[in-house]
């Protein structure tokens, strides 16, 4: 089914509503930017051929806004809503309310992302499929204490207890003995239901040393999918991912090519429709599903670069109802690339530092790419998330991607506001990262000393 996509909402703001919107205009598609009152004065907002304010500054009132968001798609006549990643990009109950406004929603359907929201369902879905997960419990947690134990005592301690309805860090609990397994159990659930009206959890083994690889796939729901390739976005800090590369470092090509495989034939067995990132846990040569995503990701720009595929093209491709123009084996991946993000916080506190951006260059040079909706005379609100600019290198190597990562950081100005760009200019420069392979906690660890 061919479905029109020639006039796009953009759902969201900063760097990604700028990347849209880019690769919008090269296709000619026109573009309706939906911005805050706070968001006024973004770079996208005063490109896009059309603009409508939403609603006001609290995101919940403007980018979380599903009636606002249908209201101007309506009145711009536009044919498309494309999500972005956070605010709504994973809400089932909005892509199923654009949808039956009639309009295409830029992403899978809403059953596959309600599937993959309930990460017991989403485990539930990978096991059958052929995708290793971590062990644990089978479904959710009951009322069955003994039961409960048994199977805690079957994994092996430590254990950690998540919610169904959390993701991305959020609703978890690490149990290292069974005296403490029963409390934990029912604190967790009493968080997730106060957090996200479900109490549904499950246990896993707690891996305690592990890298956070993840892989990159495309889909048109028509029975072809490919991916491309891997990414390790390990070094983070409290979830919120600070360097991502690609590919993976050190991971062997006969593990990765089986891995990306599973994960193909998941996309497929599934019906998935659009990008889509399967999240793994790996240690100890051993891959371990934990969470699909399905949206585009921040960390895009990395795949892009070492595959040479514009993902937002392919997305609205897709979402055309077109097929995937390319087959697995014509998708060649070259050399590396690496993102550090850059956010307005202040580097020691890392409390967020919002404000007028005085002055604003970019680096530029062979490999360099900056996404970044920041401009001289620029106000960063206060309002929403800190990421500001993702510099983005490529190299034919990691040696050479991570020469060039200095170069260009230090090349990169923004003044007016603090910014992690020294943090990041150490961590291009710590022997641990350069070797590659760093876990989760190694940036934890690098901070406390
Ligand atoms: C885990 C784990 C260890 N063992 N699951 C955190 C985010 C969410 N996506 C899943 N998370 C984790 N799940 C088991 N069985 C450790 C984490 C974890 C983590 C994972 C990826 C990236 C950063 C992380 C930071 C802390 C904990």
């Amino acid at each position: 089914m061919s479905r029109k996509v020639d006039k796009v909402v953009i759902a969201n703001r900063g760097e990604i509503a700028l990347r849209i919107l880019r690769t919008c205009r090269e296709m000619g598609i026109r573009t309706v930017a939906v911005h805050s009152l706070a968001d006024r004065d973004l770079m996208h907002v005063r490109m896009a051929d059309e603009s409508v304010c939403i609603g006001p500054n609290e995101s919940a009132k403007s980018y979380l806004n599903t009636p606002a968001i249908i209201s101007a798609a309506e009145v711009t006549d536009a044919t498309a809503i494309h999500p972005g990643y956070g605010f709504l990009a994973e809400n089932a109950d909005f892509a199923e309310q654009v949808e039956r406004s009639g309009f295409t929603f830029i992403g899978p359907t809403a059953d596959v992302i309600r599937l993959m929201g309930d990460k017991i369902s989403a485990r539930h879905a990978m096991q059958k499929i052929g995708v290793p997960t971590v062990p644990g419990s089978d479904g959710p947690l009951d009322d069955n204490n003994d039961k409960t134990l048994k199977t805690a005592a079957k994994i092996g301690y430590p254990v950690i207890i998540k919610a169904a309805a959390g993701g991305g860090g959020r609703g978890m609990r690490v149990v290292h003995s069974e005296a403490a397994l029963l409390n934990a159990v029912y604190v967790t659930q009493a968080e997730a239901k106060a957090a996200f009206g479900s109490d549904k959890v499950y246990l896993e083994k707690y891996l305690q040393n592990p890298r956070h690889i993840e892989i990159q796939i495309l889909a048109d729901g028509q029975g072809n999918a490919v991916h491309l390739g891997d990414r390790d976005c390990s070094v983070q800090r409290r979830n919120q991912k600070i360097i991502e590369e690609a590919p993976a470092p050190g991971i062997d090509a006969k593990a990765r090519n089986a891995i990306a495989k599973r994960c193909v034939k998941a996309c497929v067995d599934m019906g998935y429709r659009g990008a889509g990132t399967f999240e793994f846990l790996y240690e100890d040569g051993e891959f371990y599903f934990i969470e699909m995503n399905t949206r585009i990701q921040v960390e895009h720009p990395v795949t892009e670069m070492i595959t040479g595929i514009d993902i937002v093209r392919a997305q609205l491709n897709i979402a055309m109802g077109k097929k995937l123009a390319f087959k697995q084996s014509e998708i060649e991946m070259r050399g590396h690339a690496l993102e550090c993000r850059i956010n307005a916080e202040d580097p020691t506190t890392f409390i967020p530092s919002p404000g007028l951006v005085n002055l604003f260059h970019a680096p530029g040079g062979p490999g360099i790419r900056v996404d970044s909706h920041l401009y001289s005379g620029y106000s960063v609100p206060p309002y929403y998330d800190s990421l500001v600019a993702k510099i983005i290198c490529h190299g034919d190597n990691r040696e050479q991607a991570i020469l060039r990562m200095r170069q260009a950081l230090d090349e990169l100005i923004i003044k007016g506001i603090r910014t992690n760009t020294q943090l990041q200019q150490n961590l291009m420069r710590s022997s641990d990262f350069m070797r590659g392979g760093v876990s989760i906690h190694y940036l934890h660890k690098k901070l406390e000393n």
